[in-house]
């Protein structure tokens, strides 16, 4: 579809960090207060395009410790320290905070996509876990001035905090206790190892934390290591164990929430179960659950209206697991699965296991996920509940844990990785990482030759070792596939493609670059075998795409339909590419037809305040939207808005006057609709509606053709 001509600089203008670089190294490891030291990073991007992160560092005693939080202003590509986040004690007089002396690990960032009671959207939250002192630390350096850590220790009052920055992490308040809990007694590294301190030897932290803003209120997913006696399977209430803070302790842990409803007054409720683990026995008849410690909650939800839970296991068997819900505050009534049960390609490999699973809901409806087992990631290219999951390669190593992190400005996946393994003490390390449909300019290369395009073979879109293991890029009749446009991203002087489909680079098979040799889809590491030259054409309109690995070999397409190979100069035309571009979602105006009614949306007289309509399609003024960079749907310059910043299924779709707000903000996802940034929910016509007038609102994405447009 596109027709603009070549232009010499086709190249994005961002920054790009393809191979892994260190965002932290440690530069005092026998200061480590705990083995391993420095682990567990996480971030969140601000609306200004700021990215922060923070991890857990040991360097340091216990009493004291701050979360260091660093930033990211080029969408991750470089890296600053920013601030230490405090301790409760040491950020608020009130008595209450005094014995929380740690801010100690387990970071969650989170930006609030809607407002929360009284903390607005664009709030940046940290919860993380805060604790007292470790003695068990402290008895044995007593004992021992030279003894080093080589596990956890005995932290006393482990807790679970919630803070906020409204400067962009700068500076930061506490805002409340989560959850308490007690001792840590060398969980969970090294469960039992307690100090004398702890005079009933019990293990009952809390971990883990993961946030969710949900039709105006706030929900903190956690794992809890108090003892309870089993739960309420209607309402899904734990039974704490009255004998929690001194009977023997089942050193099990269940997986657990909270909600909030951001008031200045309110509290947050008590706690329902997710995740309740395998019921064991106490002996003397008394059961408890928590068998197996389920632990690491991450959530996502899904393009047809449910919500997708995953967490790991030691309890025997598959060691991360899953459940799906209609209600992300009834996990616990959902079926349980094992990861590896989730559908894949035919051929393809299982999602990964190993523990530490994460998800990251793209703004598209896709869904990614990684676990410590492997480097690679799966995505749910549909997002739906049944979807089919497919591998792709990344360049950076698997961890224990990693983030995976939607870069709102690239549209790339930024990677955050550390180790848990020996004793660790970092680095923290970082890549960037395109699984397709990212933002910037997509072009075709067009073979002068034999009038064909730069294509994968069958469709392929993931690295060529997973579909087959044989080079993948042919040329083939242009059908305007996403599978045969590229990005054309600059490193230095040269570019690297990267496949519209997959994120895959145009790369030479094996990396040989000997003449002859194949090309073949494989993930962006940074490497030379997946850069190119470009070269003008004698030619007028082409280039030549010359291998910066070996300078005498140029892309090359002898044969329609035939591989795509690197080969020595030749002018028959196999080796001149015009570059076309398509046109920028951006760059024209469109109207958004409805899948079930064939009618257009459209703003009744074009005015502001009154709920949006479908109508006979007329292409005029308030039918005609414009997509803005920042993800507005404007008409006559207004914005298409969700009504009042509404978070419920039900808020009415309106015009409004542009305010940047996130209620402001839509993203087209990959089943058709159209989703609100602010409240998750999608634009969809009332009961269905059809006729010239029907009412148009916001509700749960379900995926079906009444919440389904199309660009016209
Ligand atoms: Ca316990
Ligand atoms: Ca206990």
């Amino acid at each position: 579809m596109g027709v603009a001509f070549a232009i010499a600089s086709t190249t994005t203008a961002s920054a790009y960090q393809p191979s892994p670089a260190n965002l932290y190294t440690a530069t005092s490891t026998a200061a480590c207060s705990k083995s391993p030291c420095v682990l567990y990073p996480k971030s969140a991007q601000l609306a200004d395009g700021r990215i922060v992160a923070t991890f857990e560092n040991d360097q340091t005693a216990p009493v004291g410790q701050t979360l260091p939080v660093y930033k990211s202003d080029d969408d991750g590509t470089t890296w600053a320290k920013l601030s230490d986040v405090k301790a409760p004690a040491y950020l608020s007089s009130d008595s209450k905070y005094a014995k929380y002396t740690s801010n100690w690990t387990n970071p969650y960032l989170y930006v609030l996509p809607q407002n929360v009671g009284s903390l607005t959207a664009g709030t940046l939250l940290l919860a993380s876990i805060v604790s007292g002192d470790d003695y068990y630390y402290q008895e044995q350096k007593a004992a021992n001035s030279s003894w080093t850590p080589t596990s956890d220790g005995d932290r006393k009052d482990v807790a679970l905090a919630l803070y906020s920055s409204t400067d962009d992490g700068a500076t930061w308040s506490i805002q409340n206790i989560i959850t308490a809990g007690s001792w840590q007694g060398g969980s969970a590294g090294s469960v039992g190892r307690v100090s004398t301190a702890n005079t009933y030897a019990q293990v009952d932290p809390v971990w883990e934390p993961h946030l969710l803003a949900h039709n105006g209120t706030l929900i903190a997913y956690y794992s809890d290591e108090d003892d309870y006696t089993g739960y309420n399977t209607t309402t899904g209430a734990p039974t704490l164990d009255p004998d929690n803070a001194t009977a023997t302790d089942s050193s099990g842990q269940v997986l657990l929430h909270r909600t909030w409803d951001g008031g200045s007054t309110t509290s947050w409720s008590s706690p329902v179960v997710d995740v309740p683990g395998a019921t064991v026995s106490m002996g003397n008849g008394k059961t408890e659950i928590g068998g197996g410690r389920p632990g690491m909650t991450t959530i996502a939800p899904t393009t047809d209206g449910k919500w997708l839970l995953t967490y790991e296991y030691w309890g025997g068997g598959t060691n991360v697991r899953y459940r799906i819900s209609d209600d992300p505050t009834k996990f616990f009534s959902a079926t349980d699965a094992a990861i590896t049960a989730l559908p894949v390609p035919s051929g393809g490999a299982i999602l990964s296991t190993g523990g530490s699973p994460v998800l990251l809901p793209m703004p598209d409806g896709r869904i990614v996920y990684n676990a410590s087992g492997s480097g690679d990631v799966w995505v749910n290219e549909s997002g739906l509940s049944t979807g089919t999951w497919k591998e792709y390669k990344t360049s950076i190593a698997a961890g224990y844990s990693r983030m995976l992190q939607y870069v709102d400005g690239t549209g790339r996946v930024l990677v955050l990785q550390a180790s848990w393994s020996g004793t660790s003490v970092g680095p923290v390390k970082y890549a960037e990482v395109d699984l397709g449909r990212s933002d910037g300019a997509y072009y075709s290369l067009v073979n002068r030759l034999t009038g064909q395009v730069l294509s994968t073979a069958s469709g392929k879109t993931q690295d060529a070792n997973l579909t087959g293991n044989t080079p993948d890029l042919v040329l083939a009749a242009n059908t305007a596939a996403t599978t045969q446009r590229w990005h054309l991203t600059a490193k230095g002087s040269n570019i690297t493609l990267l496949n519209k489909a997959g994120g895959r680079s145009a790369a030479i098979w094996t990396g040989t670059a000997t003449a002859g040799q194949k090309l073949a889809q494989w993930v962006d590491d940074g490497a030379t075998d997946k850069q190119w030259t470009q070269v003008a054409s004698s030619t007028s309109g082409y280039y030549k795409l010359r291998s910066v690995l070996n300078t005498s070999l140029y892309m090359t397409g002898s044969t329609a339909g035939g591989s795509v190979t690197v080969a020595a100069a030749t002018t028959d035309g196999s080796q001149d590419w015009q570059l076309v571009q398509d046109p920028l979602p951006t760059a024209s105006t469109f109207t958004l037809k409805g899948t079930n009614s064939s009618r257009c949306l459209d703003v009744p007289n074009g005015a502001t305040g009154v709920q949006v309509q479908i109508y006979d399609c007329s292409g005029n003024a308030n039918q005609t939207i414009t997509q803005t960079a920042a993800g507005e749907l404007r008409v006559n310059g207004n914005c298409l808005a969700a009504n009042g910043d509404g978070t419920t299924a039900g808020t009415t779709l309106i015009l409004w006057a542009c305010n940047g707000k996130n209620s402001q903000k839509w993203a087209f996802r990959v089943d058709g609709t159209i989703v609100n940034r602010s409240n998750g929910l999608v634009i969809d016509v009332t009961n269905w509606g059809t006729a010239n007038g029907s009412k148009v609102e916001l509700w749960t994405g379900l995926s079906n053709a009444t919440q389904q447009w199309t660009r016209a």
